[in-house]
């Protein structure tokens, strides 16, 4: 009988490169990689090896599904510190009044827009407004549970914490505690980009460093929380690079367990003071994804971020390793739009989505944002979605 382990045991049989084989061998055997073995994956792999090796991976965790939630984002200003070079989104807080900056009620009354809509996560990520500090977060944490407690707060990079707790004279501890026990669910990914410091002087110098962000998740992880992790690739950053920042993320989620979700973010660049730099190819994307899922084994999820890839390229990587699309997102602002990601004020109704993961063969699987199952639409009929407004 032909199962997925003959048909992965032969394409790794046919290899001709002793290194890969042995790769190979060890992704079946549910053993680890080392750094070289992954700078040897993106040196030499051809793309159909890799996304073979790693579409398995991801067979063998989660068969055909693929996950998705009900989301809004809330950006409370793109006012920031900080002048990121990829960055596109953030205005210097020298130059405010181009910029925008929400107040407690008007992001109440963004919450209170959703009352009565299946939403299940609200994302909160924005620029380093000095002046939003941790009183006025905590603050807006407490307002948003009394009004919908079951909605899950994921909220803040580690850099506007970094930022909030220093300024609040707080130890990271402290702080996360304090934002924890106001509300705060969950943490999202953002602000890693690359961790080394050849890059990270180039591309973001003046925000907190590896050492700093990885102490944040910790610390949110020792508190019981979760929290994600990504990657900014695709511009000038080498193999080796990319390799060294997933195998510190590697390291913490070994002691920690608490990340749930690796997602790699392509660089765009447009409109930033890196506009001249490429961006990689469809092919370097799909690579990179293939290559995540064989490196970070400890990570139980790996996620194509769509508006930054395009739905289309997102519809692909469910063949090369990812198995969560984000969600629905809802974000009438520009943080996205803004870096010139394909899509303009990103959107998507549950059908929407639904319709996506099925084209591409897999199987769509609402989540809550600690990845329970809420509903599996395989056999859910499109028309009826299309037709009731609670999946539009
Ligand atoms: O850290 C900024 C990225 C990130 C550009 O955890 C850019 O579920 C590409 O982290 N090209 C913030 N990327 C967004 C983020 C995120 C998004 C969705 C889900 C989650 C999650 C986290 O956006 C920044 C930075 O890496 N970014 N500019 C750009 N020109
Ligand atoms: Fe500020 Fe974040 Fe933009 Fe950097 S990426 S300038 S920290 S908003």
């Amino acid at each position: 009988m032909r199962t997925p382990e003959n048909a992965i045991q032969q394409i790794i049989s046919s290899e001709k490169n002793t290194g890969l084989r042995s790769i190979g061998e060890k992704i079946l055997n549910q053993q680890r990689i080392t750094p070289q073995e992954g700078l040897l994956l993106f040196e030499k792999a051809s793309l159909s090896y890799a996304g073979s090796l790693a579409n398995f991976v991801r067979e063998r965790l989660h068969g055909d599904k693929t996950y998705f939630n009900r989301n809004f984002h809330i950006e409370p200003t793109n006012v920031c510190v900080f002048s990121c070079a990829f960055c596109a989104y953030s205005r210097l807080y020298a130059n405010r009044e181009e910029g925008w900056e929400l107040s407690s009620e008007q992001m109440m009354d963004i919450i209170r827009s959703y009352d009565g809509k299946p939403v299940t996560e609200v994302h909160i990520v924005g620029g380093v407004h000095p002046k939003l500090n941790l009183a006025f977060f905590a603050d807006l944490m407490r307002k948003i549970k009394a009004h919908r407690p079951d909605l899950h707060i994921k909220g803040y990079t580690a850099v506007e914490l970094d930022y909030m707790f220093r300024k609040a004279k707080v130890s990271v501890e402290e702080g996360m505690k304090l934002l924890h026990e106001a509300g705060l669910d969950s943490m999202p990914g953002g602000g890693a980009e690359i961790f080394h410091p050849e890059i990270r002087q180039v591309i973001c110098a003046d925000k907190v460093d590896a050492e700093g962000w990885l102490a944040i998740h910790r610390a949110a992880h020792e508190l019981g929380m979760h929290s994600n992790a990504t990657m900014l690739y695709g511009h000038i950053e080498k193999y080796i690079h990319l390799v060294d920042h997933m195998e510190r993320l590697r390291q913490l989620q070994d002691q920690t367990h608490g990340f749930n979700t690796f997602i790699p973010l392509k660089f765009r660049n447009k409109d930033n003071d890196m506009s001249h730099v490429p961006e990689s190819s469809v092919v370097q994307d799909m690579k990179l994804y293939a290559v995540a899922r064989l490196y970070m084994d400890n990570f139980p999820h790996l996620k194509a971020y769509w508006p930054m890839l395009g739905r289309q390229n997102a519809q692909l990587t469910l063949a090369f390793g990812v198995n969560d699309l984000d969600g629905t997102i809802d974000d009438s602002t520009k943080i996205y739009s803004m870096a010139g990601s394909e899509e303009q004020n990103p959107s998507l109704t549950t059908a929407q989505l639904v319709s996506l993961i099925r084209q591409a063969n897999r199987e769509p699987v609402e989540r809550d944002t600690l990845y329970r199952e809420i509903r599996n639409y395989r056999h859910v009929d499109l028309s009826e979605m299309e037709a009731n407004p609670l999946y539009n």
